[in-house]
């Protein structure tokens, strides 16, 4: 393997140690840049991804199971709650009252419907495909009262591209994409492709000029409530706001607006860390995308000239009670993460010592520990390998959306973890990575590491084709 120069090196063993201090010590040990053969050997428990709560299925429902030490009676309210996040919400009024209100205008009818078997959505592949798991947020410049997003005044936050029976959907859109081409230092040719959104209607008059844009594709569930346990100070140690360790990394949390607590707060979910908690985020999804009002998010959102869908019949002001909430909120908490395969074989064991010597943990922090979650105490106090930060990076241009949301810039994504993402294919049957889906693999993935990540993305770039290979193949054992 060729590094950059010694200077990388010693840069890396501290940022290594900077970002462990607080924390543990034991990914210094695990650092043997030099000597892929001799390196890291497996640490006990590498498998368990989620700690205790680890789960050990490869099928299609890899990423569907409650956490094993959920107890009988919080594993009875898990299956309420799937029944929840996979039913179909109706047009009111219907004789179903226990499941109507849908829209007025929404994304999609269910929550499934976007994380099918609870795994990563995609970019929708051609016109007229509805899109599965994929969304446009919307906003204008500037920051509302909590610095949040401003919506556009025609179109709100999100670009709702369904709506209910005599109503027009806000429009069509479809993606375009724009292929690039470059060279490894060996002289193997590699593609990208980026999208371009091109909007083939709009039914509710002119979108602002300066309106900002930004795709999403929904991510895989699981260990979410995993990452909601970990302490406010855990993360915050991370933080290298002026990059004091200068190996070009500088990670800073998001602070977001809690509608629920009514103050500001580190962020953790979504590819911007835009939201604070699972409570919020599945509240805001049922609002935003199913059109479903909970006692959290009760408002509609008709934009005035949308004044038509205010006249159409809803489910009640709130169209799922608390009660049922709260078991979505206890499902989508406790999905398990699966365990990683393959952790013996001898390629993997090397792309994980390449992973390391490329810095690629700096951000992709492969160990941490859970404190106390306020609600589901199984996920308390757990070794969790979830390959994040949980901090936003400036990641470059070409992945920018340029759409700030709270302190993230429009260059500045959170850091996704890493486990689970091996098992894509089996779950989803696509292998499309990244915010927007655009990598078509983990190699694109990859590839697309710029700004704070540029270092990893030329270190992987002048590795030989077979460590490469090394380290994607530790990738999908993820
Ligand atoms: C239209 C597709 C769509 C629907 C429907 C949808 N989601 Fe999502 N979900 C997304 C997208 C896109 C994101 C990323 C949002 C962001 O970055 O702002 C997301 C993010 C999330 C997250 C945060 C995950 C993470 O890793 O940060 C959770 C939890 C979640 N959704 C739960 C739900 C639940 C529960 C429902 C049903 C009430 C639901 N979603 C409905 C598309 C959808
Ligand atoms: C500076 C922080 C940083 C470093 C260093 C870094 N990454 Fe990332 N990584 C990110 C962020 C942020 C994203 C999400 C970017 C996006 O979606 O636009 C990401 C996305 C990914 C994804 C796609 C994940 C998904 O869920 O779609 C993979 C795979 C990945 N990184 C692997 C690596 C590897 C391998 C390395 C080392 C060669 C590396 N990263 C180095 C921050 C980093
Ligand atoms: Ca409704
Ligand atoms: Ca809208
Ligand atoms: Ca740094």
């Amino acid at each position: 393997m060729k590094f950059n120069s010694n200077k990388i090196t010693i840069f890396t063993i501290a940022a290594v140690m900077v970002l462990f201090i607080g924390i543990s010590f034991f990914a210094c040990e695990n650092f043997v840049p030099n000597n892929a053969a001799t390196a890291l050997v497996n640490q006990p428990n590498e498998a368990l991804s989620g700690g205790a709560t680890t789960v050990f299925d490869q099928s299609v429902n890899a990423f569907a199971l409650p956490v094993p030490t959920l107890s009988s009676q919080d594993e009875l309210l898990f299956f309420v709650g799937n029944s929840f996040f996979n039913q179909n919400w109706v047009q009111a009024p219907s004789s179903t009252t226990a499941r109507d209100g849908l829209g007025p205008y929404f994304n999609a009818k269910s929550c499934s419907g976007c994380h099918f078997k609870d795994g990563r959505g995609q970019p929708p592949a051609s016109i007229g495909q509805l899109s599965e798991g994929f969304l446009l947020r919307l906003s204008v410049p500037g920051t509302d009262k909590n610095g949040g997003p401003v919506g556009d005044k025609n179109y709100g936050l999100q670009f709702q591209d369904h709506a209910i029976d005599g109503l027009l959907a806000e429009g069509i859109f479809q993606l375009q994409w724009e292929e690039i081409s470059g060279n490894y230092p060996d002289g193997t040719t590699y593609h990208l492709r980026k999208p371009i959104i091109i909007f083939d209607k709009l039914n509710y008059g002119e979108m602002s000029s300066d309106i900002l844009i930004s795709p999403r594709v929904a991510p895989q569930m699981i260990g979410l409530g995993l990452l909601e346990a970990i302490d406010e100070k855990t993360i915050l140690a991370l933080v290298d706001e002026q990059d004091k360790n200068q190996d070009g990394i500088s990670g800073r949390a998001n602070y977001v607006w809690n509608h629920i607590t009514q103050q500001q707060q580190i962020g953790r979910f979504g590819w911007k860390a835009n939201e604070p908690t699972i409570l919020q985020q599945i509240s805001g999804a049922f609002n935003g995308d199913i059109g479903i009002r909970t006692q959290y998010f009760k408002d509609q959102h008709i934009l005035p000239t949308q004044k038509k869908a205010a006249t159409f019949p809803n489910g009640g002001e709130t169209e799922i009670d608390n009660d049922d909430l709260e078991k979505l909120h206890l499902y989508s908490a406790t999905l398990a993460v699966p365990a990683r395969r393959d952790i013996t074989d001898k390629n993997v064991i090397a792309g994980k010592n390449i992973f390391m010597a490329l810095n690629c943990n700096a951000c992709h922090v492969d160990k941490m520990v859970t404190g106390t979650h306020p609600k589901f105490n199984v996920l308390s106090n757990q070794t969790i390998q979830p390959f994040t930060d949980l901090l936003l990076h400036d990641m470059g241009p070409g992945l920018a959306d340029n759409r700030p949301d709270f302190l993230a810039s429009g260059t500045e994504w959170r850091t996704p973890p890493l486990w689970g993402i091996g098992l894509f294919k089996t779950v989803n049957k696509h292998t499309f990575y990244l915010h927007d889906g655009r990598a078509r693999n983990l190699e694109e993935a990859i590839l697309w590491h710029d700004g704070e990540a540029a270092n990893a993305k030329n270190g992987f770039m002048q590795l030989k084709e077979s460590e490469r290979k090394q380290l994607l193949q530790f990738l999908q054992s993820l």
